[in-house]
């Protein structure tokens, strides 16, 4: 499809924007929340970049009827958000906590009276310390508490929801958060971080369940997963047995159990070395392979990666080329000795991720292929740059951020988006990261993806030239 072509989504496509709890709200002690495990490593120090952590954010959590106006301004049909497990749950075994359910109530029933739809996601990331303190996500009880907790929403706000998003990223909370240690709880451990793969997959399918006893059949379900577009960095046999390798921790140990009840042949095998896979327990298979209505995909980047040769001075070695002690886990995922990755090309983002949106296109292409049953959304893409902001006494506040980059890597990935959908593929919608500037994990304040700048010394909200022309797009209905 030519740049100068238009071209329009069809009459039922979704256009929505996203953000995370812990990225958002703040309100970290309000209303009997008690701490994620967020919260517990944003105060060890040296983690997060700039020492900041959620305990304000955005404000969200008192802020939520002006976001939601910016939304309805915006034009947006829906809104992906979640929820904080800990103000629900915020104690082992304790009751279900009704100021933590109002709040949510409140905030979707004015989703509701202003017709944006909530896509509501049940973890993104933030686990209740507590249940850290029990084991974790490398812990089977830990999967078996997100089902009761799935089954509380599910019973609280029923048909509020218009989708139900089960996990956020499984790959991130498993692999950043137990393998490389660069996320909460910040461990270290390739067998931690595999039983943690295993019990987010059985995590799935028993909130998929609990939800669909608590708020009927046809509740609509979903499930987020980063799966990472690969690229081998040449033909060689080496080369794409390295791409293989990373497909298989980075995709497939997530994909083929939830949408097909297996284990990808290998995996246990490949794994062997950090794990005997004791954790998967008789029947979990058939637990986890649930059926789903959509399939959510998040897209920023596409990842290179080449054989790692022996003498390529390994990261991932106990013992560096010079005898010294380097850190095995440099690469977040187990069973990667083979794979090296490639230092992305281009013009990279404010992330240092590269610019790839035909990436997005070959993603929605496949898995359209694979999966033809499934509607599929991408349900976060965006892009992170150092915005400056612009006084202009027409702009609401006076002010206005100019961000050409972003407006141009908008505009090539909603393209990307159309031109699956021309050539077949079910996608049904599309949510920019972020509605606002958040708390962006590890790197703290210090990284932007908003479509509205966020002023964290005043709260304001500053409409940047890329919420202007999502906008455009959205009300439209085209590009
Ligand atoms: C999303 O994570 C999150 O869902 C969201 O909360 C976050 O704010 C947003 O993106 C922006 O970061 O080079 O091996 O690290 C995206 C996380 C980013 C993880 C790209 C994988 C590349 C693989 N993903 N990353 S690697």
């Amino acid at each position: 499809m030519g740049q100068e072509s238009k071209f329009i989504f069809p009459s039922d496509f979704t256009w929505g924007t996203a953000t995370a709890a812990f990225q958002v709200e703040g309100a970290a002690h309000e209303d009997g929340r008690t701490d994620s495990i967020w919260d517990t490593y944003c105060a060890r120090p040296g983690v997060v970049v700039d020492g900041s952590n959620g305990d304000v954010a955005c404000d969200q959590y008192h802020r939520y009827p002006q976001d939601i106006a910016l939304m309805k301004q915006m034009g947006v049909g829906a809104y992906r958000m979640s929820i904080s497990w800990s103000r629900i749950f915020p104690m082992a075994g304790g009751p279900v906590n009704q100021a933590g359910l109002d709040h949510y109530l409140r905030v979707l029933d004015m989703l509701r009276d202003n017709e944006i739809r909530p896509i509501v996601t049940l973890y993104h990331w933030d686990l209740p310390q507590y249940l850290q303190d029990a084991g974790g996500w490398p812990s089977r009880d830990t999967a078996l508490r997100f089902g009761d907790y799935a089954s509380a929403l599910a019973a609280s706000f029923g048909d509020r929801v218009d989708t139900w998003t089960t996990l956020n990223e499984p790959w991130c909370a498993a692999y950043l958060g137990y393998g490389n240690g660069v996320h909460a709880p910040g461990i270290k451990d390739y067998d931690q971080a595999l039983a943690a793969v295993h019990h987010l997959n059985l995590a799935h399918g028993l909130a998929c369940q609990a939800i669909r006893a608590q708020a009927g059949q046809d509740a609509r379900l979903s499930v987020t997963l980063n799966l990472q577009v690969t690229r081998a960095a040449s033909d060689s046999p080496e080369d794409l047995a390295a791409k293989e390798r990373a497909d298989l921790f980075a995709n497939e140990v997530f994909l083929t159990p939830m949408l097909e009840g297996a284990y990808p042949e290998g995996v246990s095998q490949a794994a062997r070395g950090d794990t005997d896979w004791r954790f998967v327990q008789d029947g979990d298979l058939e637990t986890i392979h649930q059926p789903i209505d959509v399939l959510g995909l998040n897209y920023y980047a596409t990842t290179y990666v080449k054989a790692r040769r022996a003498d390529d001075g390994s990261a991932d070695a106990a013992v560096g080329p010079e005898g010294q002690l380097v850190d095995r886990h440099a690469n977040a995922m187990p069973a990667q000795e083979g794979v090296e990755g490639q230092a992305p090309q281009g013009e990279l983002t404010g992330m240092g991720w590269n610019q790839e949106p035909q990436g997005l296109t070959d993603l929605l292409v496949e898995l359209g292929r694979r999966y033809p049953d499934i509607e599929l959304m991408v349900t976060e893409n965006g892009s992170a740059w150092d915005d400056q902001v612009s006084q202009d006494p027409d702009a609401p506040g006076g002010k206005i951020v100019h961000d050409p980059k972003r407006v141009a890597y908008l505009e090539e990935h909603v393209r990307a988006v159309a031109k699956a959908i021309q050539v077949g593929a079910r996608v049904t919608g599309y949510f920019a990261w972020s509605l606002l500037d958040n708390f962006e994990w590890a790197l703290g304040y210090t990284k932007r993806f908003g479509l509205i700048r966020v002023d964290y010394d005043t709260q304001e909200r500053i409409w940047k030239d890329s919420g202007r022309r999502y906008s455009r797009i959205v009300q439209a209905n085209a590009i």
